[in-house]
């Protein structure tokens, strides 16, 4: 029996129409965080409260690459008395706002690989948090699309989407789907805590959809053959978020700020950065294909300092623009969604046989990435 070939044939991105730049964002939580101290003055100055640090604009430029994020709901996010954004509540008989943007990325990736929802057989819908355990958001977006077969919700935080893309490839590789529609509907607003001064300007709302098929099947005008898949997770306490069914039976507060995203930066910087450097390398060397043979590095994108410090360590010299985008300064860290930003954005200039390798690393820690030959 022969090889079934596996292509990434379409990839789909939705970007909310909402920004929040950092000046935005820090008059807000300044605002907040005078009010808080103003507040509890007494507390603060007997030394029972700590008083809230202000936040500055060009810190997190400087810190993190980022400039302004998209979010899906602005209303609420700047405002000081709620610091959280507001979403319309929906009845069990109304599409769901996380199934809603899924389905804005997933309709566009289906028309960049000339698919039908018909021609599809599998949904994975991949994300960092899904906003019900069930039914899955992707039977949800399955329904929607009328689409046969099956679909089923995956959570591996900042991997999610390369570790969709690689169970999609696994599952067209064995036979069990002919083509696999894997969707991260990354609504990280309602998880990051707006009132902390240290992760408050780390996050942003995205969609992105990728179609995954045998090679024999695809027609689309922009699609590249996986050459090898890869991943990793080693159990780390630096990246958490508690929020979970089981706070109701603990009696912890639902909304603590452990319940948010948050984590241990400096140390997830040291960490991660050699593991994914190394990670890369070895899956590289494995197929034989030296650093300088990629073109292009479509990188997880959350902290621009990261993406330099990996890509120096692999090249030796600094990436350009060109050969490793960054999408971070507009997007901000969209959890799993980054490096498939990157990878819709920058891939319709490469030329058939260039070499591409999309890479996320983050909470878990995990790694996973890919290596693609433009077809
Ligand atoms: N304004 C002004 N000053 C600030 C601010 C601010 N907003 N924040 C921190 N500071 C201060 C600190 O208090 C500190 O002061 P001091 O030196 O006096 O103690 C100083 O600035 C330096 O602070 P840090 O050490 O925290 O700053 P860094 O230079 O390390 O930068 C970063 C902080 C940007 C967070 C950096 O460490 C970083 O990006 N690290 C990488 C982390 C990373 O990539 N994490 C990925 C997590 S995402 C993930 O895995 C997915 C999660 C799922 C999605 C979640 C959705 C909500």
């Amino acid at each position: 029996m022969s090889e079934t070939n596996v292509v990434i044939s379409g990839s789909g991105l939705w970007t909310p129409a909402n920004t929040v730049t950092n000046e935005e964002l820090v008059e807000a939580y300044n605002g907040y965080a005078e009010k808080y101290n103003a507040e509890h003055a007494a507390e603060i100055e007997a030394g029972t409260v700590t008083a809230k640090p202000l936040s500055s604009a060009e810190f997190i430029t400087k810190a993190s690459g980022i400039k302004s994020r998209f979010v899906y709901r602005k209303e609420g996010i700047l405002d000081i008395d709620r610091m959280r954004p507001q979403f319309e509540a929906r009845g069990d008989d109304e599409l769901s706002h996380q199934a809603e943007i899924a389905l804005h990325a997933a309709r566009k990736a289906l028309a960049a690989a000339n698919k039908k929802p018909e021609d599809v057989d599998a949904v994975i819908v991949s994300c960092a948090y899904t906003q019900r355990s069930y039914p899955a958001i992707a039977i949800e977006v399955q329904n929607e699309l009328g689409i046969k077969g099956f679909g089923f919700d995956m959570l591996v935080a900042c991997s999610a989407a390369t570790f969709a893309l690689q169970r999609a490839y696994e599952m067209v590789k064995a036979g069990t789907a002919k083509c696999v529609l894997a969707i991260n509907p990354e609504l990280t607003s309602p998880q990051n805590n707006w009132r902390d001064r240290d992760s408050h300007f780390i996050f942003g709302d995205v969609a992105t959809a990728t179609v995954i098929e045998t090679a024999e099947t695809c027609t689309s005008e922009h699609s590249y053959d996986i050459l090898s898949t890869k991943a990793v997770t080693s159990f780390s306490n630096n990246i958490r978020s508690n929020f979970g069914y089981t706070s109701y039976a603990d009696d912890s507060a639902p909304y603590a700020p452990d319940k948010f995203f948050n984590q241990q930066g400096r140390k997830v910087f040291k960490e991660v950065c050699p593991m994914a450097a190394e990670h890369i390398s070895t899956q590289l060397e494995a197929l034989d294909i030296q650093i300088s043979d990629v073109k292009r590095w479509w990188l997880h994108q959350a902290n621009i300092n990261m993406n330099l410090l990996i890509s120096k360590r692999l090249l030796g010299r600094d990436a350009t623009a060109e050969e490793a985008p960054i999408v971070l300064d507009r997007y901000a860290n969209t959890a799993s969604a980054g490096s498939l930003i990157a990878f819709n954005l920058y891939q319709e200039d490469l030329q058939s046989g260039d070499l591409g390798l999309i890479c996320s690393f983050g909470a878990g820690y995990s790694i996973g990435s890919l290596v693609l030959k433009k077809r």
